[in-house]
């Protein structure tokens, strides 16, 4: 096994790492930057290493220090998490090397599913289902374009070879709008991520964001864990997750799941993944592979009783997996509510010093957060300062647990989004299931016009 993990990342993920890592007796060296050096698991770390100030370009960004840090602490592995440069190719490049384990796959994995195009082509030629699509960037011939967007049919959207997560893409209704639309998202493209490729999907109106779980050694061995519903979003950033994903059959889950597992295989793909779908109409279509641990991973962990960091430090050490597709099992229910330090209203971040803190508790509440009272959430990084996680026999008990759990929980100094999860669990879509990807800003539109109509 390792013997010394770095932690290149902040906050609640930071501490899930150091957690897997001392379960396994591992030990740990934290990297923080100055604002971050009361950080619940810098104090827990066996050792930490300032890395630079509070910007995270100077701090979690700087692969220089992170090395330097890896080195003098002479450390086996860097565990990224999520964000920062958990995605960065460059990184696990010089990582390895410098001689150390880059937690996560390998570096020309990363690089393949950071260009959106080559990850499309290669995920289509592994067998996994795409959006009907250009198939490949788009070349500078209007008509040539024009003749694909017909093919696909309106509305089409243009995205960015080197955005994802939201960013770079343009829709398009009309054939009018079609040239200017493809234009401005290369100029946007290269001014943003430096590639001006873009590609041609057919848009999706409404369509949910259901994603797979896989796990995975590069030694020819792959697992799908089941899935995860993360339709409950505002601006691309994902309010509240769930799994498994609601009125997903357990044929169709084996079916998508096999799929993601050859596609790893033939890639030869290393450590935790997730293959991201949109879902409309009972089919599922591939648009990006994320190749790091997600925010979202313990309500996967939950269902499947599987430690997925644990996994990925037994992968990085290099052995082979050892749970079987068969030993795979989902049981219930698991909600994850993302909570924000940010004003429920507007949205507004709200750092500042936590007063009091009183964590919910009880038959399958998890809370997996770095704040306690007395700390002081600084205004340099995101706004996320915890997650609360239940796990119940069925989704209806979840959402009663989490209304429980939510009322029970207490941050004060600060404003969090808690109010805002609270009506979330109360709303009758929600409780539903299924809603698709529109839903929640549909929802926070209607309660504003209602607000001022109501002064
Ligand atoms: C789409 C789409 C509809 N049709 N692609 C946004 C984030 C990026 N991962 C891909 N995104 C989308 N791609 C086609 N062909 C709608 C979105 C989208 C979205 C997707 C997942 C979760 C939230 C979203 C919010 C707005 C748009």
């Amino acid at each position: 096994m390792l013997d010394k993990v770095v932690i290149a990342n902040r906050g609640e993920i930071a501490l899930r790492i150091l957690r897997a890592c001392h379960a396994m007796g591992i030990r740990t060296v934290a990297v923080h930057s100055t604002v971050d050096r009361n950080l619940k698991h810098v104090a827990m770390a066996d050792e930490s290493v300032c890395i630079g100030p509070a910007p995270s370009t100077d701090s979690y960004l700087n692969m220089a220090s992170i090395i330097a840090a890896a080195e003098v602490t002479d450390a086996q592995a860097i565990h990224p998490g999520y964000g920062f440069l958990s995605e960065n190719a460059d990184f696990a490049e010089r990582v390895e090397q410098s001689g150390f384990v880059f937690i996560g796959p390998r570096a020309d994995t990363i690089r393949l599913m950071g260009d959106k195009v080559e990850a499309i082509r290669a995920m289509k030629s592994a067998g996994v289902p795409c959006v009907p699509g250009s198939g490949g960037p788009l070349g500078e011939d209007i008509v040539a374009n024009t003749r694909i967007a017909r093919e696909i049919g309106y509305p089409v959207i243009i995205k960015a070879a080197g955005g994802g997560g939201g960013r770079g893409m343009r829709v398009v209704h009309s054939e009018a709008a079609l040239a200017n639309a493809i234009t401005t998202t290369k100029t946007e493209a290269k001014a943003a991520f430096g590639n001006g490729e873009v590609y041609m999907e057919k848009f999706l109106e409404n369509p949910r964001h259901v994603e797979i779980q896989v796990l995975a050694d590069g030694q020819g061995n792959a697992i799908h864990l089941g899935e995860r519903d993360c339709s409950m979003q505002r601006r691309h950033q994902k309010v509240v997750e769930e799994a498994p994903a609601p009125g997903i059959s357990a044929e169709q889950r084996a079916q998508i799941g096999k799929v993601c597992v050859e596609a790893c295989i033939r890639i030869g793909y290393r450590g935790a993944g997730t293959f991201e779908f949109l879902y409309e109409d009972g089919r599922f279509y591939f648009i990006e592979m994320n190749t790091r641990i997600q925010v979202e991973h313990p309500v996967t962990e939950m269902v499947t009783g599987i430690d997925l960091v644990a996994e990925q430090l037994r992968i990085a050490a290099g052995h082979t997996l050892s749970i079987r597709q068969e030993d795979v099992v989902l049981e219930g229910h698991a909600i994850e509510c993302r909570i924000n330090a940010e004003d429920p209203e507007t949205f507004i971040p709200s750092p500042g010093l936590i007063q009091h803190f009183h964590a919910p508790g009880g038959p399958g509440v998890r809370v997996d957060t770095h704040i306690y009272e007395g700390y002081r959430v600084p205004p340099n990084y995101d706004s996320m300062v915890g997650k609360l996680i239940v796990h119940a026999p069925d989704r209806a008990t979840a959402i009663a647990r989490m209304r429980v759990a939510l009322s029970e929980m207490v941050v004060d100094g600060i404003r969090t989004n808690i109010p805002l999860q609270q009506r979330i669990m109360r709303d009758q879509g929600f409780q539903a299931g299924g809603q698709n990807i529109h839903y929640l800003e549909k929802r926070l539109a209607e309660r504003k016009s209602k607000s001022i109509a109501l002064g």
